[in-house]
């Protein structure tokens, strides 16, 4: 069968790991993003305070969450309490003043799933995608954050994986491609299931967090600093990994029966989650669980055509890793 894996690779793993290593040095924001950022996220604060005085912002996504490459835009969710207008119509509002205060490529997407703003700042020269009561959004972007403290190799990992679907043409939603988020969810479940592993679960320990979002309780582990070290047991590389995580979603996973869960750290059944039929445009080819929002899987975007189209990126990245000496010029070649 020409999907047997050969249980070998030619890359020295110290070598290929020092390249990877350099890729991921480069993606880094610089120092000065942060500042400007914050700028930004002052002058907008002081903007939406003059228009509810109850507003708080929050920054969620990769700006926050420790998965940020340099120059990506950032993600801003508008908290108002008690506010009887819709998340379309404080949207548009938001979209009035932003024009009004010079702010450019104002843009105000009422009907999407998660109505946002989307602008440019002249004075930061920094894209921001602002959306209303979005809290959920506020917690996973801390869980994901969390859980990046526990090992570095997760946000090794994740850099590596983010940057080749962004060179491959994989992390486009908008056509049938996973979001940059169902990819870090992909490398902590991946991570979970290493022996010895890699990451704990850690909404399956005792929770020293909690916060409720709507009627979704979301409680975790969030004394992150007690668990560092916990991976010391697992000695691979991240070269290692990084073959063995295009080899899983390349040739093990059981794309027809199994769904990934971070929440449980184990692999659920798409049975169990009643995922078997395609309902609408949610087809359930490649399942990946939210970890709040259990009932939301972040594979529901992928279609007939585009679940091809992934899996033959993760083959081509699998063999590109087997059977290269130096395998990154092949694995992140624009496509
Ligand atoms: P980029 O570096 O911008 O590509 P990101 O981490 O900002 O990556 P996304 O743009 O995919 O990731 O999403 C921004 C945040 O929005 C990440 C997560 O907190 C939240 N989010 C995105 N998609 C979903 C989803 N389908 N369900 C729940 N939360 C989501
Ligand atoms: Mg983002």
């Amino acid at each position: 069968k020409s999907n047997r894996r050969e249980p070998f690779h030619r890359f020295d793993a110290g070598k290929c790991t020092t390249t990877l290593l350099a890729i991921f040095e480069a993606l880094i924001p610089p120092a000065d993003e942060e500042k400007r950022r914050k700028q930004l996220l002052t002058s907008l604060d002081e903007l939406v305070s003059g228009i509810w005085s109850e507003a708080r912002l929050f920054l969620f996504g990769s700006c926050a969450n420790a998965f940020g490459v340099c120059n990506s835009d950032i993600d801003v969710c508008l908290s108002i309490e008690g506010e009887s207008a819709t998340r379309s119509e404080v949207v548009c509002t938001l979209a009035e003043a932003l024009k009004a205060n010079h702010m450019q490529n104002v843009q105000a997407l009422t009907h999407a799933r998660v109505p946002i703003v989307k602008y440019s700042d002249p004075k930061t020269g920094i894209s921001c995608d602002v959306c209303v009561n979005n809290m959920l959004a506020v917690v996973n972007t801390k869980l994901l954050h969390d859980y990046a403290q526990i090992d570095v190799r997760l946000r090794q990992l994740a850099f590596i994986v983010k940057h080749w679907a962004k060179c491959r043409q994989v992390n486009e939603t908008y056509r049938g491609t996973l979001s940059s988020y169902a990819y870090v969810l992909m490398c902590i479940h991946f991570l979970q299931q290493r022996r010895p592993p890699v990451l704990p679960c850690l909404q399956e320990m005792e929770p020293t967090y909690r916060v409720t979002v709507g009627d979704i309780d979301c409680a975790y582990f969030d004394k992150v600093d007690n668990l560092k070290g916990f991976g010391q047991q697992n000695k691979e590389t991240l070269a290692d990994l990084v073959w063995s995580f295009f080899d899983y979603w390349a040739f093990r996973h059981d794309y027809t029966h199994t769904v990934i869960s971070i929440r449980t750290g184990k692999y659920l059944s798409k049975v169990e989650k009643d995922w078997t039929r395609r309902i609408g445009n949610e087809c359930h080819l490649i399942c990946i669980e939210d970890p709040f929002e259990v009932s939301h899987d972040l594979g529901r975007v992928v279609d007939k055509h585009s679940i091809r189209v992934l899996r033959d990126e993760f083959r081509r990245a699998a063999r590109i890793m087997q059977q290269e000496v130096n395998p990154c010029p092949a694995l992140f070649e624009p496509y």
